[in-house]
């Protein structure tokens, strides 16, 4: 096995694939793609992600993107080392995870990651559009975890790795979690997964106001 990860200081795209390897205890190397440069948009870059983004995963010969796939690919390949399948065969669970696996890349990554990257790197986006949505799936993932602990399974899956990082780290965007209560104890439920190793911070972060929650 010979893994290594490319990834960037605030990415929780980047993050949640480098704690689930952190979990798995798999030995990884990271190399640092500076996305305010545009190195992921280089040649050599682009020859491993034609999208340009990262995460990239390269295991031995194989290139992986997206951290999605990536997740699923390190859940399957590397099962025998976890205590429970993060992302489980049978068609019925694993249909419940990866429904968890798209809200990640669409109503959070547009309502909770979006907002961030608009706030810190001035991505010229719809700011309010971007809330909107963002305080749409936080009501809408708090029912849903009124009367479970875990998104998808009875356990934890790579759904809430997956869709963990952007929710944790809202606030950074301006978006207040801090009224949803059942996802604020999910998100505790996450960080006391043995072995959880919390997203590093970006240094010197402005702070944002908090967006008040909408009355609808
Ligand atoms: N669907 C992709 C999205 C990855 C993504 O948006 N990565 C961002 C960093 S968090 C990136 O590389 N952005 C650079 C760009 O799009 O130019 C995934 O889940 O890996």
């Amino acid at each position: 096995m010979n893994l290594t990860l490319y990834t960037s200081l605030g990415s929780g795209n980047a993050y949640k694939v480098e704690l689930f390897l952190r979990l798995l205890r798999l030995p990884y190397e990271t190399r640092a793609v500076n996305l305010r440069s545009n190195e992921n948009l280089s040649t050599a870059f682009l020859a491993r992600n034609r999208f340009g983004q990262i995460p990239v995963l390269v295991d031995g010969d194989l290139v992986l993107t997206d951290s999605h796939a990536i997740l699923l690919y390190l859940a399957g390949r590397y099962a025998e080392y976890t205590p429970h399948a993060w992302a489980p065969l049978d068609p019925l669970c694993l249909a419940r995870v990866v429904r968890w696996l798209s809200v990640s890349a669409n109503e959070i990554q547009n309502g909770l990651a979006m907002p961030r990257a608009i706030k810190l790197l001035g991505w010229p986006l719809s700011y309010d559009q971007a809330v909107r949505t963002g305080y749409r799936i936080l009501k809408i993932m708090d029912e849903h975890l009124a009367d479970r602990e875990w998104l998808a399974l009875q356990h934890a899956t790579i759904a809430d790795l997956a869709c963990y990082p952007y929710v944790a780290r809202a606030a950074e965007g301006g978006v207040d979690t801090s009224s949803f209560s059942h996802v604020c104890r999910w998100v505790e439920s996450v960080e006391a997964i043995p072995g959880f190793w919390p997203m590093p911070l970006i240094p010197n972060l402005p702070t944002v106001p908090l967006v008040p929650v909408p009355v609808t």
